[in-house]
């Protein structure tokens, strides 16, 4: 798999150490280097590739991916300004090519939660749950994607349909943040794997109905394995523009177009011609709002950065909700709990002010237009060593300590609700 299709080709006679596109980790210092960055971004559009955005802090850094025919003219671009950087990556495509899985499946086997699936692989991975755990599970489809391919869930429930609250949790969103869909999948097994044995599960599951989504943008995610591992948005076609596709997590009808959503298509935050314009966006959101029962909690799986997110995500000045204490109180039970197993450590807040403003994102739909109280998005592993590239090596471990943190979370939900 190659970063770029076109790319690779341009690059077949350029095989030495500086003909590589890199990441670099820009660390900005002051508010004036925090705009100048910026302004890159709509500056820089096609040139580089943002894996992370601009923060509101000074405390984090802008990792960016640059080609190897713009990297002297970047780092000089840099340089002008004083902005201090560090190569986080010095050979994407050789990091690419050792994380990319490059195996046969055996379909007969049980499945593997330790390596990267493909599309197919979790289509039949929600059909198997959904047979194997035939009276807790039900499998349908949530929506279809704009190039056609069905989005399924699964809906969990032991006992009366939809009397009871419910929560929602989803992976995929972002095409290349190819760790989501593998955690949200390993959480869910092991909800039920534990029901009936672990009182803590059992609790959860006989309070809580479940609606889980693991792979909310497959035309994206197959993208990323055919095409573009570094692809973000959507497939969809864009009047107008040779460009494709529009940030799903720019798309949600709540606050849409406002602060950190683009107008340009072709850039990577790109907010769609409409509120939910994307047919991931529009119908995941309709079923919920149809779907009679009462969310209180709203969990969109994302990565990189370890950050344990709640509302507001569209203002870093609006006033903050007045659950905003809960909020906290639960996010802290969560990334404690989640500490607890390996020490790997999560910072946790209101979305805008702990990293930027973005409009028309999903926890914020969750939290006013769903009304799930404990509206969360989640950036699990890593804090910038290997970003999107995450190994496969350490697919169970996020896994294991992201099924801890939402164990607690729920329990915390338990005692609310109960
Ligand atoms: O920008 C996003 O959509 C999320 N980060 S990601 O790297 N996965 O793309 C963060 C969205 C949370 N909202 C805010 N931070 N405001
Ligand atoms: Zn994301």
């Amino acid at each position: 798999m190659k970063i770029f299709f076109l790319w690779s080709l341009g690059s077949l006679s350029a095989n030495s150490q500086g003909d590589r596109y890199k990441t670099l980790s820009i660390h900005p210092r002051d508010e004036s280097q925090l705009k100048f960055l910026s302004s890159l971004e709509s500056e820089l559009e096609g040139k580089v590739n943002f894996w992370t955005y601009p923060s509101t802090t000074t405390q984090r850094s802008t990792d960016i991916m640059v080609p190897p025919q713009f990297l002297d003219e970047f780092k000089g671009l840099l340089e002008s300004v004083g902005l201090e950087f560090s190569i986080m990556i010095n050979d994407v495509q050789a990091l690419i090519d050792e994380t990319t899985p490059s195996r046969s499946i055996d379909a007969a086997a049980d499945f593997d939660y330790s390596v990267y699936h493909t599309y197919d692989e979790i289509q039949q991975w929600t059909a198997d749950i959904a047979a194997q755990y035939s009276s807790l599970v039900e499998r349908f489809q949530i929506a279809e994607s704009s190039e056609g391919r069905q989005i399924n869930a699964l809906r969990i429930r032991t006992g009366g349909f939809g009397t009871k609250k419910a929560v929602y949790w989803q992976g995929g969103l972002h095409a290349r943040e190819w760790i989501t869909p593998a955690t949200v999948m390993y959480i869910t097994n092991k909800l039920l794997e534990n029901y009936g044995t672990d009182s803590d599960a059992t609790e959860i599951l006989n309070t809580f109905d479940f609606v889980i989504v693991p792979l909310a943008n497959p035309d994206g995610y197959v993208y990323t394995m055919t095409d573009d591992r570094m692809w973000r948005k959507t497939r969809s076609v864009n009047s107008g523009s040779a460009c494709r596709g529009v940030d799903p997590n720019r798309n949600y009808p709540y606050q849409w177009g406002g602060q950190g959503a683009s107008t340009s298509k072709c850039a990577s935050t790109y907010r769609g011609p409409n509120q939910a314009s994307e047919p991931e966006v529009a119908e995941t959101t309709q079923w919920l709002l149809d779907s009679n029962q009462e969310y209180v909690s709203f969990i969109d799986f994302h990565s990189y950065s370890q950050l344990w997110l709640a509302p507001w995500s569209y203002s870093a000045s609006a006033i903050l909700p007045q659950e905003k204490d809960d909020h906290d109180a639960a996010s802290a039970k969560a990334v404690n709990a989640l500490k607890s197993v390996y020490g790997t450590t999560y910072t946790y807040g209101p979305s805008a002010r702990t990293l930027y403003a973005a409009s028309g994102c999903s926890v914020d739909w969750g939290f006013r237009s769903l009304g799930a109280k404990y509206s969360y998005v989640v950036e699990l592993r890593d804090d910038g060593t290997y970003g999107f590239l995450l190994p496969e090596n350490q697919i169970l471990p996020t896994g294991v300590e992201t099924y801890e943190a939402v164990k607690a979370l729920c329990q915390h939900m338990v005692e609310e609700y109960n």
